[in-house]
Formats: C-alpha cells, sequence, structure tokens
C-alpha cells in the first residue's frame, strides 16, 4: 500500500490550492452573500485544466463549496459523453464543457423523484429526427445559467426505469422556462427549475439507445458523487482549520482555549473523522483511476466525508461561539455549506442503504 502522493499529483494539488487561495477566496464572502455566479472563475479554471479530479476539488471547496458545485457541473456532462456518447457528439459537446464556455447541468431530479430517479415523469417522444422533451426539472445546479448539459426522461414509460433516456441537450431555446429557487447554503451555485414544453432535441443527441437512460444515470451518479464527496472533505479541513486557529489565538480564563479539553476533544474528533473520510474517499479515486468498479467505494467515501463535513462545520461554531455564528466570518458559510452534502447526489440515507444492502447481499453496488 502505498499512502503518497505522486510528485505530478502534489504539484496539481499546489497549484489548485494556489489557485484556490488566490483568485477564490479574496472574494469568497462576498460572493456569497451577494449569490453572484462566477462563470469568470469556471472559465479560468477551464484554462488551468481544473474542471476534474478529487485533489482540484478538495481544494477549491475549501475556499468556497459553491464553486466546488460549477466543476462538477462540467465534468458530470463531459465523463458522460466521453463513457456513452458518439465520436460526433464527444467532438461537439465536451470542448466546450472542460472549457468551461458552456456552463453545464445534469438534469434528473423532479418534485417526486428524488432518491427515488426512475419515479420521473418528464418524457421524450420522438417526433422524425428529433424528441420533444415534456416536464419539470426541479433543484437542478445551475439550472438559471446552464446553456447545455445531460436530461433523462421517459421515452417509454411503460418498461419503466427500462424506458429511460439520457440526452444532451443545448438549452438556450424556445420551449424552456427556468425558475431561480433559494437555499440556505452554496449561494454562488444558482439552483433552479426547468420546464420544458415541447422542447425539441434533435435524435443525434441521444446517449446510447433509447432505455439506457437509467444505466447512464447511474453511472453519471457514481462519477459526480465522487466530486461531491471531495468537496465535502475541503469543508471539513475548512471547518477545521478555522477552529485550529482559533484555539491558538483566543485566550479565556487566562490561557487559550486549545487548552481546555472540551475543545480538545472537537478537535480530535474533527480531524479523526476528516482524515478517515480522505482515505475512504481517496481509495473510490484511485479505483476510477485503475478503472475498476467503485460504487461501493464512492457511497462510502461521500457518506463518510459528508458526515466529517457536518461534524466539523458543527464542532467549528461551538468552538468559535459567536464568531462562528456571525455573518462577518466564515464559519457560518461551512455550516451552510455543509449541509448540502448529505441531501446532493444521493441524500447520506441513500448511501447507506447502498452500502447496507451490498453488505448484505440484497443488491450489489459494484455492478459494471
Ligand atoms: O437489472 P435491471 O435491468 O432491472 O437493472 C437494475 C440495476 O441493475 C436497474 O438499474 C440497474 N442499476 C445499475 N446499473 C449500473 C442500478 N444501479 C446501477 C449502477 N450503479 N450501475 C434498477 O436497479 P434498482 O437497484 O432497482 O434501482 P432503484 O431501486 O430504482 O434505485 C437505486 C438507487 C436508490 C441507488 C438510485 O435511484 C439512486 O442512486 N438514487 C439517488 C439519486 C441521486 O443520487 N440523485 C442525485 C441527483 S443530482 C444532484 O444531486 C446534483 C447535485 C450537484 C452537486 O452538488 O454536485
Amino acid at each position: 500500500m502505498d499512502f503518497d502522493l505522486s510528485e505530478e499529483l502534489i504539484a496539481v494539488r499546489d497549484l489548485a490550492r494556489e489557485f484556490a487561495e488566490k483568485e477564490i477566496a479574496p472574494t469568497a464572502a462576498k460572493d456569497d452573500k451577494e449569490k453572484t455566479f462566477r462563470g469568470d472563475l469556471v472559465r479560468k479554471m477551464g484554462e488551468l485544466g481544473f474542471l476534474a479530479m478529487v485533489l482540484i476539488t478538495e481544494e477549491v471547496a475549501r475556499v468556497h463549496s459553491a464553486m466546488r458545485v460549477a466543476i462538477n457541473m462540467q465534468i458530470g456532462p463531459a465523463l458522460t459523453l466521453l463513457q456513452f456518447g458518439t465520436e460526433e457528439q464527444k467532438q461537439k459537446f465536451i470542448p466546450g464543457l472542460i472549457s468551461g464556455e458552456t456552463i453545464g447541468c445534469f438534469a434528473i431530479t423532479e418534485s417526486d423523484a428524488g432518491s427515488d430517479v426512475a419515479a420521473m415523469r418528464t418524457t421524450a417522444t420522438r417526433d422524425g429526427d428529433r424528441y420533444l422533451l415534456n416536464g419539470a426539472k426541479l433543484w437542478i445546479s445551475n439550472g438559471p445559467v446552464t446553456n447545455g448539459g445531460l436530461v433523462y426522461a421517459y421515452t417509454d414509460r411503460a418498461q419503466k426505469h427500462r424506458g429511460m433516456s439520457a440526452f444532451y441537450a443545448e438549452l438556450n431555446q424556445p420551449g424552456l422556462t427556468r425558475r431561480t429557487l433559494e437555499t440556505m447554503g452554496a449561494h454562488c451555485s444558482p439552483l433552479g427549475e426547468l420546464t420544458f414544453d415541447s422542447f425539441p432535441i434533435p435524435a443525434a443527441n441521444l446517449l446510447g439507445r433509447e432505455g439506457d437512460g437509467f444505466a447512464i444515470c447511474m453511472w453519471q451518479l457514481n462519477q459526480t458523487r465522487l466530486n461531491c464527496a471531495a468537496g465535502a472533505l475541503g469543508v471539513a479541513r475548512a471547518a477545521k482549520e478555522a477552529a485550529l486557529n482559533y484555539c491558538n489565538q483566543r485566550s479565556q480564563f487566562g490561557q487559550k482555549i486549545g487548552e481546555f479539553q472540551m475543545n480538545q476533544d472537537l478537535l480530535a474528533q474533527m480531524i479523526a473523522h476528516e482524515e478517515a473520510a480522505r482515505l475512504l474517499v481517496y481509495r473510490a479515486a484511485w479505483l476510477a483511476d485503475q478503472k475498476r468498479p467503485n460504487n461501493l467505494e464512492a457511497s462510502i467515501g461521500k457518506y463518510a466525508a459528508a458526515e466529517a463535513a457536518n461534524y466539523a462545520a458543527d464542532a467549528a461554531m461551538k468552538i468559535l461561539g459567536a464568531y462562528g455564528y456571525s455573518t462577518e466570518f466564515p464559519v457560518e458559510r461551512y455550516y451552510r455549506d455543509a449541509k448540502s452534502y448529505q441531501i446532493v447526489e444521493g441524500s447520506s440515507n441513500v448511501q447507506k442503504m447502498i452500502i447496507a444492502q451490498d453488505a448484505l447481499g440484497y443488491r450489489k453496488a459494484n455492478r459494471g
């Protein structure tokens, strides 16, 4: 077993850290307050080849979790096109996504289809050389700003999940209305509802074959879950760093507050949870690099990292007291942003279901 990163990976991580600290961190609090989507930073990350990878995502999320979501919206569709797309689809759509020229998205969730993906109602009906999309997608990251991404819909509802199909859709066209949604955290990651009314998608934009959509969706979620897990590590680390700094600065009752065992207990638990989660996330990423199945490992990593981020944000809030609760300092942002990791990309309960059902022999997690 080798726990060292290669020199190349260390260099990439350090470059990402420098970029995050110089380009994202200085305006993170302002961007969060003003709910600004930073398309310019997405393009800059595209130029640097940053729209990928666990190590980069963690560095970005450490300074601003919402910018990690932006990475996921680019790589999710790009990787899925790479895996399932035709040569023409790859050439036409991937470059825009990885350069950040196209602001990406993936539209799975609906009002009655969150954890239960197969319950979606959106349909894609064949009409000559195109499909007409009808239905409403909810809680779509980048919904208000995206101009292209993946959309999942039923081409044959009677076939249940085997009648679902995946499409790449160029979204700046008539037939789509958007509604912006407000959330507690990740304010620079715009979220929206997309309502499709006979929205046309060229038949050439179908990924794989009709009916492949559910399996494609599960494959895609397995990639984007890993990015999410890496983001949670970044938030856990940011909260821990804030708590450590404060413990070394602040004095009460004549001593540094780090001297108090109750704070040491919180710090030790934050560190142990974060480090354990990091190893699990790196294992899932390493398996992906080896082109080995890693659905189970990605679920374990995502679950552990989401919980570690929430533990750390909560503990940091306890340690910093009013300075944690204050909106003038970043810990309250970590706290708000951490919460999303227990909800998105398969809630913590969905991950636990995948993990436990695999262990019980009910449903194998690693299927391909
Ligand atoms: O045998 P079959 O032909 O019937 O196929 C079954 C199975 O083999 C069928 O799907 C196949 N399948 C898979 N194929 C390839 C299942 N899993 C996989 C896989 N991993 N790879 C049906 O299987 P099933 O087990 O009966 O499915 P189910 O019970 O309907 O659903 C399973 C499950 C709950 C795990 C799934 O629906 C799921 O993952 N739900 C969570 C949804 C989710 O993660 N949503 C995220 C939305 S996007 C988002 O959050 C954006 C956030 C942005 C950000 O912050 O980054």
